[in-house]
Formats: C-alpha cells, sequence, structure tokens
C-alpha cells in the first residue's frame, strides 16, 4: 500500500471515533448517542435509490433524493423509518426457553417472543460452540446457511457473503439453488431459449419507443417494481415509459395490459387493459398460437430457421394426430377458462403477427403452480410471431426490474466482499461428508426438509434428497416472510436444535430464531455500490450517516469475531478493515475499467460521492442468434430455439412434459378447484411502499397506506357489498391453512374474484401455536408451499385461493412490530 493512500486511510479512520473503538463500546449506553459534528450532507444509496441525508447532532433529520435521480421513488420516505424503528434489534438476544432449557425446550415455545439479553461475548461464544457442536455430532448436511435474500445494498458489506465467509471457514454446509424470485422462469428458459432470461439484459427502451407498434405488458407492473433496484438504483426507465405514454397518447404505439388488476403502469400510462382469469394465460396463448396457425399467421420460415419441435407440438394444439389429446385449442375452448372472448383472442392475434410487436412478462405469473409454461409457451408464441431478434419485437422476461432495458454503459462494477473461503484447506472441519444427503437443495423446499428429511424429490433432472437441518443459519433474509404457509413453518420448526439470525430489525424470523444478533443497517457503515444495476451507470459512494445504534454492529465485524473464535479471523479479512476493502474494490474497479471509462483515484471519489460514465449502449435481445443462428448459437442443447425438448421429455415429468401445456391448477378461482369452498384468488404482489418486508417497519411510513393499523386487503366493490364490507374495515381473511386480520380498501381496479395482499407484511400471530390468528396481514399465513413442479420446484405463491369476512370480533393488539418479550 503506497504512503499516501495509508496516510488518506488514517486520517479518515480518525475522524470516526467508532472505527477506532468499535462501535459496540460507544453505542453500549444511549441509543441515540449525540455525535457532535453539527449540520453535514452525506451521500448514499439503497435499492430505493441514491440519495443525500442531513445528519444533525449525530441524528439523521432529512434525505432528499440524488441529483441524478429525476424520478425518485416514495419510498425514500420511510428510509429514517428503517434507521429510528421501535423494531430495531438493540442487543444480542437468545431465546428464553431455548437459553434455559437447550434442546428440551419445548417447541410450543418457539415464536413466543420471550427472549434475554446477552453479552456480545456470550452470543457469539453460544453461536460457534452450537457451529462446533452440529460438525462434531452430525455434520455439514445438518446445518443450513445456504439461504440469500434482499440484503441491504453495499458490496463491502454485502452480509449475505460474510455470514456464509465465516460460517463456511468453519466447515462445509447445505447450499440452495434459484430463488424465490424466478425459479421456474430461471430453470425452464435455459432449455427453451438457451439462458434464464429472467437475469438477462432486454432490448433497450429506445429501440422499442422506435420500432414497436404493439407493446403487450403480460403480467408486468413497471410502474411499481421499477422503484426499486438489485444495486442502487437510478430510475432511469421512467424517463422511457413518459416518452411511451406521450407515444400512446398520440396513438403511436399501442400498448395492452394482460393482467386481472388495473395495475399501477396501466393508470400511469393510460394504456389498453386485457382482463383475463388468473392462473390461466397458457389457454390463452394456446389459443392464440392455434389462431395464427389457422390463419396462416404466423412465420412459417422462422419456426423453419431458428426453432426445433413445432411439429411435435402441433398435435398437442390442434388436438390432432399421434401425441394431440383430441382438444382443440380454439379461441371458444380457451374462452371458457380464461374468460377473454374468442373474438378478443383471435383480434390479438391478428395485431400481434401484423404489427411489430414486443412481449413483455413480469414474473408474478410464474410464481405459481406449473409457473414454467406461461414462460414456454410466450417464447412459442413470439416464435410463431417470428419477431424474435428483431428491435421492438420479440419477447422479453424482465423489462421490470432493475434498470433492463435503460442501454447500460459497459462498464465494470465493483465486485464484493468474498462469498467462500479462500481456501477450502483452511476449513476448520475437512468433512465433506452430506451422509447420503444432497449438499445442495432447491431453494423453496427447504421447510419440506424439516418435515420430511431424507425424502426423495425429482429436481430438473435429478433427484435431491432432503437433508435433515439440526441448525440453520439466516442473514440477509427474511424467511418468515418470504416463504408459503406459516403455519406448516411452525410444524417444521418443531424439528430443528438451533436457529440464527443475524438482522438489524426485529423480524419473525427473529421471533422464531433461539440466537439474535444486532447487525446494523446500511445507513451506519461505509460502503461502496454500483449505481444502476443491469445498466452500470456509474459507481457510488455510501457514506455512513450514524453510528450503530445501541449494541448493532456491522455483519463485517460480527463475522470477523466469530472467525476469530476459531482462529481464522485474519484469513477471514485478508487483513484489512472496512475502509481497506472499501478502496481496495474501488481501485480494482478502476483498474478494470482503464481509460475507457476513467474514474478519479479513492479519495477523490470518496469525497465527491459519485462516479457517472457517459457511454450508454443499446441493444436487441437476440439479435446475434437471428443475424447468424449457426455461429451465435442459444444455448440451449440444440442451440435453437426449442419448442419441444427433448431434455425435459426425457425426465418423463407428469407436471412438466417435453412442451408446453395447460395444467389445471390445485387451487384456481372463476370456478376453478377449490373456488366453491375459498372463492377469491389471493394474488401476493410485490409491494408498492416497499421492497418485500423491508420498511414495514418504518412506523410513520406504513400508516400512510395501513387500515386501522393493519396491512391493506384490496377488494372490488361488488364482492365488498356482498360481503358486508366497507372502504376501511377491518376483516378476516382465511383458509384452511390459516387466517388473518387486514383492513379492506375497496377499489374497483380488481376484478371480482380477485383480492391482493401485498407480500411483505409483518407476520403478527396473537401466539405461537398452530392456527392462531396474524394480526398485521401477512400473505404468506395463507399461501400454499408447493413446488412448481418436477423441472424447478419453486415456490407457488400465486397458486392461492381464500375466503374473507367482516372482522366482528374485538380487533387483537398488532403483534408483529416493536421487538421481543425482554425475560429479565
Ligand atoms: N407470497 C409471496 N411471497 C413471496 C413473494 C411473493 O410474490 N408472494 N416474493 C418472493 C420474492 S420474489 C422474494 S425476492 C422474496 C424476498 O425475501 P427476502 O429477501 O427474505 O425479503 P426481505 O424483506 O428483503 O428480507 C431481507 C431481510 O434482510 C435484512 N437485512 C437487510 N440488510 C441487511 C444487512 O446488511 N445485514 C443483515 N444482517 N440483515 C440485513 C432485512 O432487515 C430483512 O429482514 O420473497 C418471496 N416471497
Ligand atoms: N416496489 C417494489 N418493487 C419491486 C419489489 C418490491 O418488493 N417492491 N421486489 C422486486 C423483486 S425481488 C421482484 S422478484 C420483482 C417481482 O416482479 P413481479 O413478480 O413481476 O411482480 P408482481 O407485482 O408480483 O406481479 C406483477 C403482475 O403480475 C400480475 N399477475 C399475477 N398473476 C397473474 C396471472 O396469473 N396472470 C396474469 N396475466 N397476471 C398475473 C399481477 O396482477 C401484477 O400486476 O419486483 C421487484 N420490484
Ligand atoms: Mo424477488
Amino acid at each position: 500500500m503506497s504512503i499516501s493512500r495509508r496516510g488518506f486511510l488514517k486520517g479518515l479512520m480518525a475522524s470516526s471515533a467508532s472505527a477506532l473503538i468499535g462501535p459496540s463500546l460507544l453505542t453500549a449506553t444511549k441509543a441515540f448517542a449525540a455525535n457532535p459534528i453539527g449540520d453535514t450532507w452525506k451521500i448514499s444509496g439503497s435499492h430505493w435509490g441514491a440519495f443525500r441525508a442531513k445528519i444533525h447532532a449525530g441524528v439523521v433529520e432529512k434525505i432528499e433524493p440524488f441529483g441524478f435521480d429525476k424520478n425518485p421513488t416514495d419510498m425514500l420516505k420511510g428510509i429514517r423509518g428503517i434507521i429510528y424503528s421501535s423494531s430495531r434489534v438493540r442487543y444480542p438476544m437468545v431465546r428464553y426457553a431455548w437459553y434455559r432449557d437447550y434442546l428440551k425446550a419445548d417447541p410450543a415455545t418457539r415464536g413466543d417472543n420471550r427472549f434475554i439479553r446477552v453479552t456480545w461475548e456470550q452470543a457469539l461464544d453460544l453461536f460457534y460452540v452450537e457451529l462446533e457442536r452440529i460438525q462434531n455430532e452430525y455434520g455439514p448436511w445438518a446445518l443450513y446457511a445456504g439461504h440469500t435474500g434482499w440484503r441491504q445494498t453495499g458490496q463491502v458489506h454485502s452480509c449475505n457473503n460474510h455470514m456464509q465467509r465465516a460460517v463456511g471457514m468453519h466447515g462445509y454446509f447445505v447450499k440452495k439453488v434459484g430463488d424465490y424470485s424466478t425459479g421456474a422462469g430461471q430453470t425452464i428458459m435455459p432449455y427453451v431459449l438457451g439462458s434464464t432470461e429472467v437475469y438477462a439484459q432486454g432490448t433497450s427502451w429506445p429501440l422499442i419507443l422506435d420500432n414497436s407498434k404493439v407493446i403487450v405488458l403480460w403480467a408486468t407492473d413497471l410502474h411499481k417494481n421499477l422503484q426499486v433496484g438489485w444495486n442502487c438504483e437510478t430510475h432511469e426507465s421512467y424517463a422511457y415509459l413518459d416518452q411511451l405514454k406521450a407515444k400512446i397518447d398520440a396513438g403511436e404505439i399501442r400498448v395492452i395490459s394482460v393482467d386481472p388488476v388495473v395495475t399501477k403502469s396501466q393508470q400511469k400510462l393510460g394504456c389498453e387493459h386485457q382482463y383475463i382469469n388468473p392462473q390461466t394465460d397458457v389457454p390463452m396463448m394456446l389459443a392464440m398460437a392455434y389462431t395464427l396457425y389457422q390463419d396462416k399467421k404466423h412465420d412459417q420460415a422462422f419456426l423453419d430457421t431458428y426453432t426445433l419441435g413445432f411439429d411435435k407440438f402441433l398435435p398437442y394444439l390442434t388436438g390432432e394426430g399421434e401425441g394431440g389429446d383430441g382438444i382443440a385449442k380454439t379461441p371458444e375452448w380457451a374462452e371458457q377458462i380464461c374468460g377473454v372472448p374468442a373474438k378478443t383472442i383471435r383480434e390479438l392475434a391478428h395485431l400481434f403477427a401484423d404489427n411489430r410487436t414486443q412481449l413483455i412478462f413480469g414474473w408474478g405469473i410464474q410464481r405459481q403452480q406449473h409457473g414454467e409454461q406461461p414462460y414456454w409457451m410466450g417464447a412459442v408464441l413470439a416464435s410463431m410471431l417470428g419477431q424474435i431478434g428483431l428491435p421492438g419485437g420479440g419477447i422479453s422476461y424482465a423489462h421490470h426490474y432493475s434498470s433492463i432495458g435503460v442501454p447500460d454503459s459497459g462498464a465494470a462494477g465493483p465486485g464484493s466482499f468474498p462469498l467462500n473461503p479462500d481456501d477450502n484447506k483452511k476449513r476448520i472441519h475437512q468433512n465433506q461428508d452430506f451422509n447420503g444427503y444432497s449438499s445442495t437443495i432447491p431453494v423453496a423446499r427447504w421447510v419440506d426438509c424439516l418435515l420430511e428429511p431424507g425424502k426423495k424429490v425429482a429436481y430438473n433432472g435429478k433427484t435431491v434428497t432432503l437433508p435433515e437441518f439440526k441448525m440453520m443459519v439466516f442473514s440477509g433474509n427474511n424467511p418468515w416472510h418470504h416463504h408459503q404457509d406459516r403455519n406448516r413453518m411452525k410444524r417444521a420448526f418443531e424439528a430443528v436444535q438451533t436457529v440464527v439470525s443475524i438482522d438489524f430489525t426485529w423480524t419473525a424470523t427473529c421471533r422464531f430464531a433461539d440466537i439474535v444478533l444486532p447487525a446494523c443497517t446500511q445507513f451506519e457503515r461505509n460502503d461502496l455500490d454500483l449505481y444502476g444495476s443491469y445498466s452500470a451507470r456509474g459507481v457510488l459512494a455510501m457514506h455512513k450517516l450514524v453510528d450503530p445504534l445501541f449494541q448493532s454492529r456491522t455483519d463485517f465485524d460480527i463475522m470477523a469475531d466469530l472467525c476469530d473464535r476459531f482462529g481464522q479471523k485474519k484469513a477471514y479479512l485478508r487483513g484489512m478493515g472496512e475502509m481497506e476493502w472499501l478502496e481496495s474494490l474501488y481501485e480494482e474497479c478502476r483498474t478494470s475499467n482503464g481509460d475507457k471509462y476513467p474514474m478519479p483515484p479513492f479519495a477523490e471519489f470518496w469525497q465527491k460521492g459519485s462516479v457517472i460514465f457517459n457511454q450508454q449502449q443499446t441493444f436487441v435481445r437476440h439479435a446475434a442468434f437471428r443475424e447468424d443462428p449457426e455461429l451465435n448459437p442459444l444455448g440451449t442443447p440444440s442451440g435453437f430455439i426449442e419448442i419441444f425438448s427433448r431434455k425435459i421429455a426425457s425426465f418423463n415429468y407428469d407436471n412438466c412434459p417435453g412442451h408446453p401445456v395447460w395444467m389445471e391448477k390445485s387451487e384456481r378461482s372463476h370456478g376453478g378447484p377449490g373456488s366453491k369452498k375459498h372463492p377469491f384468488w389471493l394474488q401476493s404482489c410485490h409491494p408498492d411502499q416497499r421492497l418485500h418486508s423491508q420498511m414495514c417497519d418504518s412506523t410513520e411510513y406504513r400508516e400512510t397506506y395501513a387500515v386501522k393499523g393493519r396491512e391493506p386487503v384490496y377488494i372490488n366493490p361488488k364482492d365488498a357489498k356482498k360481503h358486508g364490507i366497507r372502504d376501511g374495515d377491518l376483516v378476516r381473511v382465511y383458509n384452511d391453512r390459516g387466517q388473518l386480520v387486514a383492513g379492506a380498501r375497496v377499489s374497483d381496479f380488481y376484478p371480482q374474484g380477485v383480492v391482493r395482499i401485498y407480500e411483505g407484511a409483518w407476520y403478527g400471530p396473537i401466539g405461537p401455536e398452530i392456527g392462531s390468528l396474524d394480526t398485521y396481514g401477512d400473505p404468506n399465513t395463507l399461501t400454499q408451499d408447493i413446488g412448481t413442479s418436477k423441472l424447478a420446484q419453486a415456490t407457488s405463491a400465486n397458486t392461492c385461493l381464500v375466503s374473507i369476512e367482516k372482522f366482528v370480533d374485538k380487533a387483537p393488539k398488532v403483534t408483529a412490530f416493536g421487538g421481543p418479550t425482554e425475560v429479565k
């Protein structure tokens, strides 16, 4: 390290007392300890975008959007409330019954929220002792530390990396594959289009705006979901959406939203709405394909040149010949299922074929049983239209996500703190014997491991043997929000011995854990991040706003001290502290960007707060393949678009055959299975005013949308009237799996038979018993925990029926917020 760099770092560290003494000593006594630095403005960034914060007397007083961001999200108003939430994890805590009775603790006490306070020394010792015990008594198969999630932004402090690296330096553990976002999509699409598609750059908005005549928003709500990004979000997509609106108004582009509800995007764009019954998109697409084929509107030349297996799919489509099921997938057939008039289906098929049409799919549609099918069928439809690889045509699976479609700079972003140990040979426990269990599981099946250890499960052409977890560690994710079916989870958690949760806010995951460690928020540490996930528009400094509150510490420090207990601290840190990591990640990025993307030296960057790359390049998805499919084959087994997949067919799965098909759901509204008993489809979409469960604990902001202190449930006026429910009433939403209290929001934007409760509403049961009423309104109290199919085994959260009634009893107190009950 050069002298000037070291000198700079020293100066910087000295200005922050906590960096020298360690945050726990400083903040042990007073929560919002005054930091005598007067008013300052600092720059930081988040999933919600970049901002400037005014700090007065050691308190974050005001948040203002960053100048570059022309479309900041309303959610910036919730940030202060995250830092100063009444739900903050203040001290290391241990579950009372577990502390007292340890492995003999009555399983029924889990979730009673009674905890005792311990010191950091005790907490980390306990954590370490448990890791030792599990590795010695069982083996790596008994430890699950593979979960990931929406940890706050920043590359140095990426908390999941910290946890997995630290636990990994101690020994091996079970990992996961896939995610809740796109589990079905990312598994099926490599067989069909050769990449996950969901995490791939899409055709640039300027090219769509210039070339598309028709844009189909198929189950996607751009305006709602582009408010957040995986890296610090720039919100540049919104400028293109404004241009799109102007083109709609001028009659230059037709935009059609295919969705059961009137989305925020439809409202903002003023575009057309095509209502469809929930979970029935495949019949509609099949009928469009049928129409194209019957009317000779399909692009046979495209099918011949770029695809394989249309001939094998055709008997299913027409119902005739070998492989046909005798049912022609006509518009009349589809209308009975999807509720879209046959005439409309025909008109739309012709409209798409006669015009440059860009199909844009969201992800909620694959978070349902057989969620692989609408994506595959979408690709087949797009192939028949023959526009894949043209600007403004073809198919996209991700324009609602993290600025996909914004022309990107092409620059490299900063790397992150490493996820894995540097040297596997130095792990304390070398045992890699998983005792016949699988060492990796499809993520949404982790609760099954607790309930049915040893069970063999088909997954993506393989057989997974569910491991028997005795200990689980969660950091940077909130499984007691994100997983389905709370009461099933309660049963499952009776089998586990030790759960560690590391978080800054007292989520339901903390409530159901044994050891809870208080991390600090991203606003209490120094970091840096890529600005604009897929657009790579720059690099952003994340200045620490205030010192860690209460006894919270950075994940960096927590895990370093865990490693200290088994002699690995130095190897873990590679001998570097927070600011040294920051500088080294920045400098690596600067080196790889070279002269093409000039970046100032670190000290200058840190002081200025950001670097913006001005280059922007446009892109057409699948254009190279279209240009020359031999030279630029897709990543599918054949290199072509696979309408029929021999590989998938070879798996012989009843619920995912060799070409896309319509399969009835286990629960479906509008006359489908189960709808006589529980008539409403519950869609648990992504929240407009939260990032999942994050910010739900931001009290003032929550009150801007809560109804009588509860999460809203959106319902159609006629349905509300039928059940004697008025806007603002408390209601009970229930099915055979669970029950919750929510606040009714009566709205014309929702069709009859559909209700919405946003995911991420905090779980607050009255008590730990199975079936206990949830007092705030977590939709996963009601959702179904089944895999999409044997192919992806992904979440099917959106296959869920419920009933709803006015809540007539005395309203229970909301128990979701405010932390644990401390036992002295
Ligand atoms: N019913 C239903 N369920 C769903 C979905 C749905 O559509 N419907 N969507 C699914 C999807 S797509 C997703 S991505 C998941 C999201 O599931 P998660 O990623 O688990 O959701 P978050 O609420 O973002 O949880 C992140 C947690 O990490 C904590 N955290 C953040 N930063 C840090 C940090 O720096 N250090 C530590 N130690 N902790 C930190 C936060 O406080 C929070 O508790 O939910 C899934 N669940
Ligand atoms: N504000 C905000 N933005 C976010 C997030 C957040 O928490 N808050 N989370 C981010 C993350 S992690 C993810 S994974 C993405 C999620 O992105 P998506 O999964 O695409 O988002 P959702 O809002 O769940 O669903 C989008 C639309 O699908 C529709 N839909 C659901 N089922 C069906 C169906 O069967 N047929 C049809 N035609 N339409 C259907 C819904 O009505 C909704 O309008 O969002 C990201 N953006
Ligand atoms: Mo997600």
